[in-house]
C-alpha cells in the first residue's frame, strides 16, 4: 500500500508523508528525484552552521532513535569527544532483522537519498570523515540501490575531497553482513564490520567512547539519521508540531499480520492503532484483534484492550510495553498464541550468538517446553517452568536479545494462560491451522 492510496481513502491529517511522501513515484530512488523533492537543502542549511550547534539543534527537536530504545539522537552525537585526535566514525544500522519490523528495508529501496543526505550532515556535526552502512545482507536490490545513491552523491560533489563544512573529506562505505539477528546489536554490528564474529561486546563503554576499532563512534538507526536532513530544512518546530512533547514528530510503523492493507504507514508519534487499522482497512473481514505486538516480538504483547494506546515511548511503555521498532504485527482471533509464542521462541533459540548461559541455554530448553505445551504433550507444571526459565534469562543476560526472547512468554502468559492451559487439558492445540494465515 503506498501512501498515495492511503491519503486517497484516509484522513489527511493522521499522515504525515515526509520519508515515504514520494515512494511511488517513478525512479523515487534517484538523486534528481529526490532533489525535486527538496533534497540537499537540509546539508546546505547544516554546511553553514558550526557543527556543534547542529548537534544541538538536532537536541532541540527532540529527535529519539527509530531502532528500539529512542535514545535522544542529538544526546548520543554531544557524547563524541571532540579535539582527541581520533578518527571519529558513524556507522548506521541498517541490519533490520527484528520480527515484523520492515520500515529500513523499503525507506532505502525508495529514498536511500534520504540516508545519504542525513549521513553527511551527522558526519558534519560530529566530525567524522568515514561513515559505514551496515547493511542485512540478504537485501541484494537495497545494497545496489546504496551503492548507486552513494556514487551518485560522489558524482554531485556531496561526497569526498572537501565534502563536509570545514573542507574535510567523507566517504561511506556500504557493508553488506551475513545474515545474523545479533549483528543488529551495535557492539556486534561493529565486531561484525571489524571482521570478526558478531557478538556482544561489554557495555560501558559504549560505542561514543569506544566504538569502532576502538575510536569513538556513533551507531544510528537508518531512520533516525534519515530524519534528520527534513528537521534541517523544515526546521525543528516544525518536527516538534508533531507527536508529543516527549516523543516529537513522525515515524514509519509496519503494519503487518491480519490487517486488510498491510504496509508502512507514516504518521506521527503519538497515534493509535486503532486510527492506523483505520487507516489500513482494519483487521481482515470477519474477524476481530486477538494481540499485537508494539515494536516487533521483542516487545510484550498487548490485546485488544489497547488499542487506544498512544503508540509512542511514554504511551506504550505506560501500557507495559515499548513501542522499540514500531512494528505492528495483529494477529485476530484464530490465531494460537502458543503456536505464534513458539515460532518466535525458535528464532531466538536459532539467533542466540551463544556467548552468555542464561540465552543460550534458556532459549533452548523454551523452544523444547513450547514444543511440548502446543503438541498438547506438556504438565501445568511446565507453565510455572516457562516462566522461570524466561525470569532467568531476562535481565541476567549479556544483551537485549535474551530479553527479547522471554518478553512474549511474560505476556502471552500474562493474558493468555487459559489458553495455555487448554492445550494441556484438551492435549492439543485448539485451533485450526488452516484458518490462520498468519503461520504458514
Ligand atoms: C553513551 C551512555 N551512549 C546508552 C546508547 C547506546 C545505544 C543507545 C540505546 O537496544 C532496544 C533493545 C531491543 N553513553 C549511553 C549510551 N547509550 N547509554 O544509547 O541503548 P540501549 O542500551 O538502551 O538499547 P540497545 O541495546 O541499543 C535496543 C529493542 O531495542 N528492539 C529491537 C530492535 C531491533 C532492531 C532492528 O531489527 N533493526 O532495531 C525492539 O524493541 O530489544 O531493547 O546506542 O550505545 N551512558
Ligand atoms: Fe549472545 Fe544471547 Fe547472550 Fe546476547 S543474550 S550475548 S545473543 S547469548
Amino acid at each position: 500500500v503506498t501512501t498515495d492510496d492511503v491519503k486517497q481513502e484516509s484522513p489527511r491529517e493522521l499522515l504525515a508523508p515526509v520519508l515515504s511522501a514520494f515512494w511511488d513515484e517513478p525512479e523515487s530512488w534517484t538523486l534528481d528525484v529526490y532533489r525535486r523533492h527538496g533534497g540537499y537543502r537540509g546539508l546546505a542549511k547544516a554546511l553553514e552552521m558550526a557543527p556543534d550547534d547542529v548537534i544541538a539543534y538536532v537536541k532541540e527537536s527532540g529527535l529519539r532513535g527509530r531502532g528500539g530504545a529512542g535514545f535522544p539522537t542529538g544526546m548520543k552525537w554531544q557524547f563524541i569527544p571532540q579535539g582527541d585526535g581520533k578518527p571519529h566514525y558513524l556507522v548506521v544500522n541498517a541490519d533490520e532483522s527484528e520480527p515484523g519490523t520492515c520500515k529500513d528495508i523499503p525507506l532505502l529501496y525508495a529514498n536511500p537519498h534520504s540516508l545519504v543526505e542525513g549521513i553527511i550532515i551527522a558526519c558534519h556535526a560530529i566530525r567524522s570523515n568515514h561513515a559505514f552502512i551496515y547493511l542485512r545482507g540478504e537485501v541484494v536490490p537495497v545494497l545496489r540501490r546504496l551503492q548507486s545513491a552513494v556514487a551518485e552523491a560522489h558524482a554531485a560533489g556531496y561526497l569526498g575531497k572537501g565534502a563536509l563544512g570545514d573542507g574535510g573529506d567523507l566517504e561511506i562505505t556500504v557493508h553488506a553482513g551475513a545474515g545474523a539477528y545479533i549483528c543488529g546489536e551495535e557492539t556486534a554490528l561493529l565486531d561484525s564490520l571489524e571482521g570478526r564474529r558478531g557478538q556482544p561486546r561489554l557495555r560501558p563503554p559504549f560505542p561514543a567512547v569506544a566504538g569502532l576499532y576502538a575510536c569513538p563512534t556513533v551507531v544510528n538507526n537508518v531512520e533516525s539519521i534519515a530524519s534528520v536532513p527534513a528537521i534541517m530544512a523544515e526546521g525543528k518546530d516544525w518536527f516538534r508540531s508533531m507527536g508529543s512533547e516527549k516523543s516529537p514528530g513522525f515515524t514509519l510503523y509496519s503494519l503487518s499480520g491480519h490487517v486488510a492493507r498491510p504496509g508502512q504507514y507514516e504518521a506521527p508519534l503519538g497515534i493509535t492503532l486503532r486510527e492506523l487499522l483505520d487507516l489500513s482497512g482494519g483487521i481482515r473481514p470477519g474477524h476481530r484483534l486477538k494481540f499485537w505486538t508494539p515494536g516487533g516480538s521483542s516487545t510484550p504483547l498487548l490485546t485488544d484492550e489497547h488499542l487506544d494506546v498512544p503508540l509512542d515511548y511514554e504511551g506504550v511503555g505506560a501500557a507495559g510495553s515499548m513501542l522499540g521498532t514500531k512494528a505492528l504485527q495483529c494477529f485476530d482471533e484464530t490465531t494460537c498464541v502458543v503456536r505464534a509464542v513458539t515460532r518466535w521462541t525458535e528464532f531466538y533459540a536459532h539467533e542466540s550468538c551463544g556467548k552468555c548461559t542464561p540465552c543460550r541455554e534458556g532459549t533452548y530448553w523454551l523452544v523444547q517446553l513450547m514444543r511440548d505445551i502446543e503438541a498438547g504433550k506438556a504438565l501445568m507444571s511446565d507453565l510455572d517452568k516457562i516462566a522461570d526459565i524466561a525470569d532467568n534469562i531476562n535481565g541476567k543476560s549479556f544483551c537485549a536479545l535474551g530479553d527479547g526472547a522471554a518478553s512474549p512468554i511474560f505476556s502471552s502468559l500474562k493474558y493468555f494462560r487459559a489458553e495455555y492451559e487448554q492445550h494441556i487439558t484438551e492435549r492439543g492445540c485448539p485451533f485450526d491451522p488452516a484458518k490462520s494465515t498468519a503461520w504458514s
